[in-house]
């Protein structure tokens, strides 16, 4: 039988048929839709298979040979195909997971401390070298270390509600850290000379000027002889240091209960030089903190002869200071963690 039969030439059409389509197939879905189609229980080849029942005998053998080297070649093209596409996805795998070395890694932020944290820190520094040391104390108090020794009587307006945070048995939270000087007093005698940095609350509305927290540093010297003289060059030295820069320094009369005289102490602006500005509402001068020399019935209260001994003292909030010297405008700013104006101070 050379010519070709009807029957063998619907093989080698089928054949063709079946490497061309999977030729095309370009997905693992595709290649399974291609396998079932052709080589499936009901797919096409083996329908031709189930067809050679018709044939006549003689020519029964050389259809089945046909049908199953065609079956035989169609699975082979399959597994080939197959091959083909596991190694495209491999490769495109490859491709999407590869990792470019060259390209610059991702930053990791260093921390650093709260400017607050620093500036205290400075302040702390700058007193060391003027023969101060750090003294500290419980942030709640009692009426007696926050205002009785301090010479504030049961009546005075610093007392009230609405400047003071109290606690439902009575104590209170500090509102200045004189309360740290006071019990320094009660255990140390004199000569000494301390600074107590530390929070303190008061019962304030916050706006761009009062925090109902924030951070004072209070110094204080105890001896015999201490005078202003004393009180207005360490504060100079002081201020300069922490400015960075030469500065007027002027002491204004003023009234505190637990100092006599009091002092309010002023810098010449050095945003104008002088000449009158915003900072400095037109004086030329700002107000950066108080002082005086300790009230005698202060230093009696603790057991410290006030007729031997003398002392000053003087008290400044540590946001104010940072405010002026790097130009913030809202003390609620150093309390808000946005770090993009934490890492803007220096
Ligand atoms: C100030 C102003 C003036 C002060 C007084 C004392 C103490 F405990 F010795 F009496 N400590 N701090 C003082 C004096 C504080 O702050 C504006």
């Amino acid at each position: 039988m050379t010519e070709a039969t009807p029957f063998a030439e619907r093989l080698a059409d089928l054949e063709g048929e079946a490497l061309a389509a999977l030729a095309a197939v370009e997905t693992e879905d595709a290649l399974e839709a291609w396998r079932v189609s052709y080589l499936g229980k009901n797919g096409r080849l083996t329908g031709e298979l189930k067809g050679i029942g018709a044939l006549t005998p003689a020519e029964r053998p050389q259809a089945g040979a046909r049908v199953n080297a065609i079956k035989a070649a169609l699975e082979t093209a399959h597994g080939a195909r197959r091959e083909v596409l596991k190694e495209a996805a491999r490769s495109a795998r490859r491709i999407a997971e590869a990792v470019d070395v060259t390209l610059p890694g991702r930053g990791r932020g260093v921390g650093t401390a709260h400017p607050l944290t620093r500036a205290l820190a400075r302040i702390e520094d700058i007193f060391a070298g003027l023969g101060f040391s750090v003294a500290s104390g419980p942030e709640v108090e009692d009426e007696f270390h926050n205002f009785e020794a301090l010479n504030i009587p049961a009546h005075h307006p610093a007392r009230a509600m609405h400047d003071t945070f109290y606690l439902p048995d009575g104590r209170l939270l500090r509102t200045h850290t004189s309360t740290v000087q006071i019990r320094f007093m009660e255990v140390e005698r004199p000569p000494f000379r301390i600074i107590a940095p530390g929070r303190v609350y008061r019962a304030d509305a916050p706006d761009p000027t009062h925090s109902p927290i924030f951070h004072q540093v209070e110094g204080l010297a105890v001896g015999e002889g201490v005078h202003m003289g004393h009180l207005k060059a360490t504060l100079s030295r002081f201020l300069e240091a922490f400015f960075e820069r030469p500065l007027t320094v002027r002491l204004r009369p003023s009234y505190f209960p637990f100092t006599e005289p009091s002092a309010e102490v002023d810098i010449g602006c050095f945003l104008c030089q002088g000449q009158g500005c915003r900072v400095c509402k037109g004086t030329g001068f700002v107000e950066v903190l108080g002082c005086g020399l300790v009230h005698p019935r202060v230093l009696e209260r603790v057991g410290i002869d006030s007729e031997r001994f003398s002392g000053f003292a003087f008290g400044m909030g540590v946001e104010r200071l940072v405010m002026l010297r790097d130009g913030v405008s809202d003390v609620r700013l150093f309390y808000e963690n946005d770090l993009r104006f934490l890492a803007s101070l220096r």
